[in-house]
């Protein structure tokens, strides 16, 4: 089944909690308010990959689905109403953008993908920035993969993942609008979001759910950005 001990035992102690959030010390906690107490900055909007910083700062991206609330979790992270723009159309951010978060960090907003109402010639510009970002980003630390909690993975989640186990770059599952759904439906999600995740062998076995609408999950998110960031 391609599930170790060890994935079922993290799974296993998140389960109880019913927003499925994994548990962190309250130094990690403190470590993700510390960095997160710094304003973050706009850097660049970048629409190819020549156009991506350079200079040792390790990044982690934002990616997932058209609409799934990449750019509304940047802002509720950095306690920016509108860092990084928003909107109820999809296809809304359509270049990689940076922002600087404290000294080491990039946080890379992303184009979403799986949104079919575009042009074809949009759609193929940014699926193929998305794929070659993904693919040889020689300073992304992890790919945060946003989810939304009513839908779960879908095809064109399930193919970035395979394009991720592929390159062998770190990704970590993060249920977005939690709010929109139950508790009870939460937890089956999650369980089964986590038993997916065991056939994926770049997966993180933790899932962290999210509003930023109601603001819950971000501590624990920062908290493991902060860890990616270094000391
Ligand atoms: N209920 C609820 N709605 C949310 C939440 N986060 C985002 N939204 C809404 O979802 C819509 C899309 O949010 P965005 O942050 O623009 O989504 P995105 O993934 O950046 O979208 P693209 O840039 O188009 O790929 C907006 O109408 C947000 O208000 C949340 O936690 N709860
Ligand atoms: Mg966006």
């Amino acid at each position: 089944m391609g599930q170790h001990p060890q994935h079922i035992q993290e799974v296993g102690q998140a389960e109880d909690d019913l927003t499925g959030a994994p548990r962190f010390s309250e130094d990690e906690l403190e470590a993700g308010r510390r960095l997160f107490s710094i304003p973050a900055e706009f850097v660049v909007s970048a629409v190819e990959i020549a156009g991506l910083p350079e200079g040792g700062r390790r990044e982690v991206a934002f990616a997932g689905r058209s609409n799934v609330g990449k750019s509304s979790l940047i802002n509720a992270l950095t306690n920016r109403r509108a860092l990084a723009r928003t909107s109820n159309t999809p296809g809304r951010t359509q270049t990689l953008n940076y922002y600087r978060q404290g000294e080491r960090l990039y946080l890379v907003d992303m184009p979403g993908y799986g949104y079919a109402r575009a042009s074809k010639r949009a759609i193929r510009q940014w699926t193929g920035l998305i794929f070659a970002y993904l693919r040889g980003r020689a300073a992304l630390a992890r790919v945060f993969l946003l989810i939304d909690a009513r839908h779960g993975i879908k095809d064109a989640d399930a193919e970035v993942m395979g394009v991720l186990d592929a390159s062998a770059v770190s990704y970590q599952v993060v249920f977005t609008k939690a709010d929109k759904i139950s508790a009870p439906e939460l937890a089956r999600l999650h369980r089964r979001t986590a038993e997916a995740l065991g056939h994926h062998p770049a997966a993180h076995p933790h899932i962290i759910a999210t509003s930023a609408r109601q603001r819950s999950g971000l501590a624990e998110l920062s908290a493991a950005i902060a860890a990616l960031a270094g000391p």
